[in-house]
């Protein structure tokens, strides 16, 4: 993007801030003002972390380049990541610690020191310790490079009650993969033939590399791509075949396409005799789903998911079932994605060039601290009751909201919120307003006033990502790498990164034992075990150590390989889901319709915004200002509603007000509105015009995992007015 098509008043800002960058100068950076530097450092715009080489000049950051070393963002830098220049810049940042002085949400808020901050703080933690116990104070976030660091404070604070963000988006597809195969495998999109993409929408929602091999195998003719999806997404735009599904039919399709695989003898027998285990339960489970039966239940034709299982048999190995990333969908979530597990399972594309392929990993250190206690209470979401089998260290985000709502089985008084937005993030924010307001101490670290900080006691601004240096990661994948973010100018306000956050808190609550080290300490600890010479040096260079060796597959194919599962097996069957009181093998349970006059409501991301944390960036505005209410014409017709009209949009939680694209990009049955607009916070006040979905969306669950349910809300849309 160049400098001529940034707003002309944004860019007063930038200039602005720029004079400041330059005053301050750049520490072991070239510091003459007009002088250029090249910092290699990592993008923090979304969860994808790819490498970036920022571009400085006159103290300034001029641009961002994509670094074409790291293997899993391949030399490309989305329009956020090129935007994200503007967190650095962008006047209504965080700028200083802020003490609330009002009531919640009354905007009454103080300038305070560090030091000011820090001890405000500790002194209500450690209130809510000596009155509730540390399991008083919830410890939430979503992950980052310096997340440990957050994290860690919690958990030498005594709290049981780490929930992560995992629990909103990937929880039940990583408990289902885990579950069949005993980890979460990579896609290999680069290499394979035929990808069946079931909502994953990745011409959008951007996962490295995976986005880019789909693009480039896609447009090449390489593979086929199938995509099932209720919208027509810019995925099933470049798709070979899109077929609207009918929304929480797709384990039904899943299902009848292993009915047709295993009939017709196109199975992998050879690979599952040696691999897997209750192959025969699964024969005789997928009788009943005919594709006919299939075809009432998903509105897919039986005719095309006949063809689509022979095709995808054909291609195995080389064909993939993609498994998806934000699956928190359905209340039978995981199940759908154990069904897709065991479809991949049966053709045998597993760890084969063009299938599934286990993670690689490259050997990081670790920095030895102090262990602290274990936790004395248990989980107020009662993870071990509800969702045994669910990761321990993630929680389940709403069933504490639940619990803590009703005080069972404890009070929690406490709340401690990092790099997260929950009252966007959860849906049904009265309910997360009243969490917010039934506790004595809300803390948020964020880089700006978030809706969530809007309603905190005390904001910690952390330095952007531009501006500190995190600690470094190593990025499993097929082709692993470990990538380093370093600071490319020092912190414009006054601002800390998250560690000197997490000291600051620490010294004051007598914690300072357990976090005793500089991040460079960290880092170079971490950085000891690759297998290079001065390999911290080499990462502050080029930003990004990869394995010069091109992957490589099939270590797991020997015979005696034993999977992370009970059996030690592929378990197509699951003893242990059995023992949990959970179906073994997926069984459909046809989902609930809206009732006449209602439709579902469906999330979706676009390719230039990121959940709801950047639609106050001005360059990505410039691509849309407003979220509309996405309605098919059939739908809209009969109300009388017309494309552009302003609708008010309600559930049994809440009411929105939008305006309405009319479109045939949607089923009938079904509404779509984009996140990430009609904020609360006036800080936010650029955001773009619409309505927050978190205001109307419905609180479920998926049983098994706990992972929020995002799809199961419906609405009514009435109009309110007409386009001014
Ligand atoms: N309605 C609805 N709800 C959803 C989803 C949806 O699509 N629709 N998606 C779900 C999914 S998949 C996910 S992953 C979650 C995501 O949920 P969140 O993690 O809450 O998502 P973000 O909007 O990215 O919020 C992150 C917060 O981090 C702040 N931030 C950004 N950079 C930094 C930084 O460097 N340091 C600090 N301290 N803060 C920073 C932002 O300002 C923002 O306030 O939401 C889930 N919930
Ligand atoms: N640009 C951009 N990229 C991102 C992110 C971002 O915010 N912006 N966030 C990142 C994160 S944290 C995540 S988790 C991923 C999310 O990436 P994805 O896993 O691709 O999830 P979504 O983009 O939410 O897309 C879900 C799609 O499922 C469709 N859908 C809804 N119900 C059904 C159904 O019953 N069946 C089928 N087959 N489809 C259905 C919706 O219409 C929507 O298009 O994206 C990551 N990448
Ligand atoms: S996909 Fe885009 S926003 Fe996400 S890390 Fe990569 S460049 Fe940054
Ligand atoms: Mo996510």
């Amino acid at each position: 993007m160049s400098e001529a098509t940034i707003p002309r008043r944004a860019f007063f800002h930038i200039a602005a801030a720029g004079a400041v960058a330059t005053q301050i100068g750049c520490g072991r950076r070239p510091n003459t003002a007009g002088q250029r530097y090249e910092v290699a450092t990592a993008c923090e715009s979304c969860p994808n972390k790819c490498s970036v080489i920022a571009v400085v000049e006159g103290g300034m950051i001029r641009k961002l380049n994509p670094n074409p070393r790291n293997p899993k963002s391949r030399g490309m830098l989305c329009a956020r990541g090129n935007a994200g220049i503007l967190q650095a810049y962008d006047p209504n940042r965080l700028k200083q610690p802020m003490i609330r002085e009002g009531k919640r949400g009354e905007g009454k808020w103080r300038n305070a020191s560090w030091e000011e901050a820090f001890d405000y703080a500790a002194g209500k933690l450690a209130a809510i310790k000596e009155k509730y116990g540390p399991q008083g104070v919830v410890w939430s976030s979503t992950e980052s490079f310096a997340e440990i660091f957050f994290k860690n404070l919690g958990l030498a604070y005594g709290t049981p009650n780490i929930v992560r963000h995992p629990t909103l988006c990937l929880a039940s597809v990583n408990l289902a993969y885990s579950m069949t195969f005993g980890t979460v495998p990579s896609f290999d999109l680069q290499n394979a033939n035929y990808v069946i993409m079931a909502g994953a929408n990745r011409f959008e929602s951007f996962i490295t590399p995976d986005t880019m091999d789909l693009i480039e195998s896609t447009m090449n003719r390489k593979a086929r791509l199938i995509c099932l999806d209720p919208r027509f997404t810019v995925t099933a735009a470049k798709a070979d075949t899109w077929f609207p599904i009918k929304p929480g039919t797709d384990m039904a399709f899943i299902l009848a396409m292993l009915h047709v695989i295993i009939g017709e003898g196109r199975y992998d027998k050879a690979f599952l005799d040696t691999y897997s285990t209750g192959f025969d339960k699964l024969q005789a489970h997928v009788i009943q789903y005919t594709p006919e039966w299939a075809e009432k239940q998903t509105e897919i034709p039986a005719s095309e998911i006949v063809r689509i299982a022979r095709e995808f048999s054909d291609a195995a190995p080389r064909a993939v079932f993609y498994a998806g990333r934000r699956s928190s969908w359905y209340q039978n979530d995981f199940q759908m994605r154990r069904a897709q597990a065991i479809l991949n399972a049966v053709v045998g594309n597993w760890d084969k060039q063009g299938g599934m392929v286990p993670n690689g990993k490259m050997p990081l250190g670790e920095l030895l601290f102090l262990p602290w206690d274990d936790p004395q209470a248990p989980r107020v979401d009662e993870l071990d009751k509800n969702f045994p089998l669910a990761a321990k260290g993630d929680g389940a985000y709403l069933k504490l909201r639940e619990n803590v709502l009703a005080g069972t089985p404890y009070p929690v008084k406490g709340w401690m919120i990092s790099k997260q937005d929950p009252f966007n993030a959860l849906p049904d924010q009265s309910k997360t307003l009243r969490m917010m307001e039934q506790m004595d101490f809300i803390g948020v670290i964020d880089i700006q006033m978030s809706d969530t900080a809007w309603y905190a006691d005390v904001v910690f601004p952390e330095s952007t990502y531009l501006e500190r240096t995190d600690p470094i990661e190593m990025l499993p994948g097929i082709w692993p790498a470990v990538v380093m973010r370093q600071q490319v100018i020092k912190p414009l306000h006054n601002t800390k990164p998250c560690l000197d956050i997490v000291q600051g808190l620490a010294k004051r609550l007598n914690l300072s034992q357990y976090f005793d080290y500089t991040i460079e300490q960290w880092n170079e600890a971490a950085a000891k075990e690759m297998p290079i010479e001065m390999p911290l040096e080499y990462l502050k260079k080029h930003g990004v150590y990869a394995s010069p060796d091109p992957p490589r597959y099939g270590a797991t194919l020997q015979p005696e390989h034993r999977f992370v599962t009970k059996s030690g097996k592929i378990e197509l069957f699951s003893e242990r889901l059995q023992e949990a009181g959970h179906d073994p093998l997926p069984v459909y349970h046809a989902p609930e319709q809206p009732p006449a006059g209602r439709f579902r409501l469906v999330l979706g991301r676009k390719a230039f915004f990121t959940h709801a944390n950047n639609t106050t960036n001005p360059w990505l505005l410039d691509f849309q200002k407003e979220n509309r209410l996405w309605m098919h014409p059939q739908s809209a017709k009969p109300t009388g509603i017309a494309d552009g009209d302003l609708v008010e949009v309600t559930s049994s939680v809440g009411s929105v007000r939008l305006r309405v694209k009319v479109a045939e990009e949607i089923r009938p049955d079904c509404v779509h509105m984009l996140h990430g607009f009609g904020k609360r916070s006036p800080w936010l006040k650029r955001a773009g015009e619409g309505g927050a979905d978190a205001a109307i969306l419905e609180t479920a669950w998926d049983r098994v995992s706990g992972n929020a349910a995002l799809h199961e809300t419906f609405v009514q849309v009435r109009k309110v007015g007409v386009p001014s």
